[in-house]
């Protein structure tokens, strides 16, 4: 008989899953050594972060599964409804089921006993396995996800892995390393609005990709140069830097982001994953109006004290710059810098909505990708 660990990572081989976004749980450390020495992993910060990055991946042509602890599940439900069921984006999660089966640990125990309800409750499709016998339901799960376009959690009970033999990996060595940081940086009193920025990027788009953050900057993206290769982000705060990474890495061509601060303040686990990676071909811009622009212009942390250069680099981003003028954006963009922090105005253009529906804005980005949806 084979291991658990081994048959699952048969059956994510078989089903063609080219990427796995992982974070750790106990009950699985034997599986998560053997994913990485088979697929490609990326390893998070926080599941709703995976969300993100999977989507990219997916929408760039590629295969992703998450493998997390049930408890990620809370960290990612916003994403799970406002990205992949608003969209269509499928997503098989296979999640360590913690808090059911000889659980010691009492923190597990609410979130885990109530879980199908939850995801009941959530129109989220899901699949429990009790056994190593019922294993190749994640099979069923992973072709219902793809074919389906949405997202499908498998739920693995820890009774799963009670008849493994697989090794837990040896402890590892620390690198020593030293850190010395010169950063000095000014920011100015802004000229620009977030309008001329985005004027700025789509004049120089040419065949690249543009993902635009929610709220105003992609209601002022399609005011000013709607186009099929732009990705409207409707929901998912904090995420669109996610699906920008997960693009970069699936495939060759330049990927634009539209970021904001709050947005950025949200989910700083997005920089912690581009940091880890710094793809050549993703630039993210970080509108900086020191304000929730789209909910009214409530002030963020920006407008006194966070810097978002320093944070970029903080969290290992190479390639960064800070813009005040239009003239620096253009330079910048035509370098393809890493992160761009762009200081303007908190001043919205009244822009309509986007007359385009989640599947419509997935469907011609995928078709201009060159990429049938389904695969
Ligand atoms: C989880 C969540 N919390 C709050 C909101 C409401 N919301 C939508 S856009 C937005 C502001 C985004 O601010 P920022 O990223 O700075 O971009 P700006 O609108 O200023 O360009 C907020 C708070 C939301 N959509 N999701």
């Amino acid at each position: 008989m084979k291991n658990p660990e081994q048959k699952v990572v048969e059956i994510l081989k078989n089903s063609r899953i080219d990427l796995a976004a992982t974070l750790p749980c106990d009950r699985i450390k034997a599986l998560l050594p053997l994913i990485s020495e088979n697929i490609k992993t990326i390893p998070l910060t926080r599941e709703e972060n995976g969300v993100g990055i999977c989507a990219g991946v997916y929408l760039g042509g590629g295969r992703p599964v998450m493998v997390i602890q049930s408890t990620g599940l809370g960290n990612m439900i916003n994403a799970l409804l406002s990205l992949n069921l608003t969209y269509g984006i499928p997503l098989p999660v296979l999640a360590s089921w913690r808090g059911i089966y000889k659980e010691p640990i009492e923190a597990q125990w609410q979130f885990g006993k109530r879980l199908p309800a939850i995801l009941g409750a959530a129109g989220i499709k899901f699949t429990t396995i009790e056994s190593h016998s019922e294993l190749d339901k994640i099979n069923d799960a992973i072709k219902d996800s793809f074919s389906n376009a949405h997202p499908h959690v498998v739920l693995i009970s820890p009774s799963v892995w009670e008849c493994s033999l697989c090794e837990v990996p040896e402890p590892f060595e620390i690198i020593p390393r030293r850190l010395e940081l010169k950063f000095k940086s000014e920011i100015k009193k802004p000229v620009m609005i977030r309008y001329d920025a985005i004027k700025i990027l789509a004049e120089i788009a040419g065949d690249d990709i543009i993902i635009a953050n929610l709220g105003i900057p992609s209601k002022e993206l399609f005011d000013i140069k709607d186009r099929e290769l732009n990705f409207y982000m409707l929901g998912s705060m904090g995420l669109v830097s996610s699906i920008g990474l997960g693009l970069a890495l699936i495939q060759k061509r330049h990927v634009y982001v539209i970021d904001g601060d709050g947005s950025l303040l949200m989910n700083p686990n997005s920089l912690t994953a581009i940091g880890e990676y710094n793809p050549g071909n993703l630039t993210v811009i970080a509108i900086d109006n020191a304000a929730y622009g789209s909910t009214g212009n409530q002030k963020t942390a920006t407008s006194s004290r966070i810097d978002l250069e320093l944070m970029a680099k903080a969290n290992g981003i190479k390639d960064t710059v800070k813009v005040h003028t239009t003239a620096e954006l253009k330079g910048a963009l035509l370098r393809k810098v890493g992160f761009i922090h762009a200081l303007v105005k908190p001043i919205n253009v009244k822009c309509r909505e986007i007359p385009l529906s989640a599947n419509e804005i997935k469907q011609r980005f995928m078709r201009a990708m060159g990429m049938n949806e389904l695969f």
